[in-house]
């Protein structure tokens, strides 16, 4: 006998191989197909009883309002700042997210920024694309990683692979976090102005969300100083963006190589021109393998958590 399927609802688009999991175990709902909304949650609301998410639609509560019935919102990215917890707490709907699946990939991503800001990859594929090489000669001599000393802001999964990257390029590792991790080898830095202040490279993995808004402000950039690079894979709403290209602009840090902006996909027209940033759009977790895995998570979290068992990466 087969079971009857659950209904769930699709808050936003997701890709491919999780919208089609997700038809072949459920009966999926596409919001972002729905004409007449109204009609739609008159009917089909009731029936709703979990939600598949990305980060840019997450779970409105407005439109949990709509859904008496939903149990789980089953986000797809580890980042859930898009998605109001405490307010899903108190609907008693669980919420979920795509935790350490992307590790990898988004520390590759950051050793990728680290090398193309230092050694000035964008810049130089430019140069020979152009001819230059053959009519001006070589390109001009570039920074070394080997020996420098990068702050961590933000040792958490992503933050500690990327520390052991750092380390097989011969990097001395420091970090910052609320809270110190004893266990961990690298020295521990409580302030973070003081470690912009030790460090040749500031890298920045913390999450988005209300603790870590503009937390990276003028008066890090200026303890970071002329010499200092800083890169951003985490969220952009954690740097002050005006301070950020005021400061390179005026050469007061060294550069800096950001995957993600406070406002994506638009990026402040003034980056455009710069030489000293490398820019790239939210590439983080973006490879086949990686999204794969992170949909198939946001899938077997919703799978679980029917079949009566519990979700298997819920939001603490
Ligand atoms: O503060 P701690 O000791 O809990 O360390 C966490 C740190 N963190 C913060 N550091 C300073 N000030 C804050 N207000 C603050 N809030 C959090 O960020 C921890 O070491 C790190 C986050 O690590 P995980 O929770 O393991 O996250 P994961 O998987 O590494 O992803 C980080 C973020 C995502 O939320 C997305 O925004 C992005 O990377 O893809």
């Amino acid at each position: 006998m087969s079971e009857e399927k659950v209904d769930i609802l699709l808050a936003g688009r997701l890709q491919p191989s999780l919208v089609e999991a997700l038809e072949a175990g459920f009966n999926a709902h596409k919001l972002y197909e729905v004409e007449d909304r109204d009609a739609f949650f008159a009917t089909v609301g009731p029936k709703i009883r979990g939600i598949a998410t990305n980060g840019h639609a997450g779970s409105p509560p407005e439109l949990m309002d709509k859904l008496p019935n939903l149990e789980i919102v089953s986000s797809f990215g580890v980042g859930y700042d898009a998605i109001n917890v405490p307010e899903c707490r108190k609907r008693g709907v669980v919420v979920t997210n795509t935790p350490d699946v992307l590790n990898d990939a988004m520390a590759e991503i950051t050793m990728g920024l680290i090398i193309a800001l230092c050694r000035k990859i964008p810049q130089t594929d430019a140069y020979v694309r152009a001819g230059r090489w053959a009519k001006d000669g070589n390109y001009p001599l570039t920074r070394e990683l080997t020996g420098a000393t990068v702050g961590i802001v933000g040792l958490g999964r992503i933050g500690k692979e990327v520390a052991r990257r750092c380390q097989a390029f011969k990097m001395q590792v420091v970090y910052h976090g609320r809270t110190e991790q004893k266990f961990e080898p690298y020295p521990y830095y409580g302030d973070l102005i003081e470690m912009a202040k030790a460090v040749d490279w500031l890298v920045s993995i913390v999450p988005g969300g209300a603790s870590t808004d503009k937390m990276i402000n003028k008066a890090v950039f200026d303890a970071l100083g002329p010499d200092g690079l800083f890169v951003n894979v985490g969220r952009g709403t954690t740097v002050d963006e005006v301070a950020m290209l005021a400061a390179l602009k005026e050469n007061r840090i060294g550069g800096a190589a950001l995957d993600v902006f406070e406002d994506e996909p638009n990026v402040p027209e003034g980056f455009l021109g710069l030489d000293n940033v490398v820019l790239s759009p939210h590439q983080g977790s973006a490879t086949h393998k990686t999204r794969w895995a992170m949909g198939d998570l946001v899938y077997r979290n919703l799978k679980s958590y029917f079949a009566g068992h519990p979700p298997i990466t819920p939001v603490s």
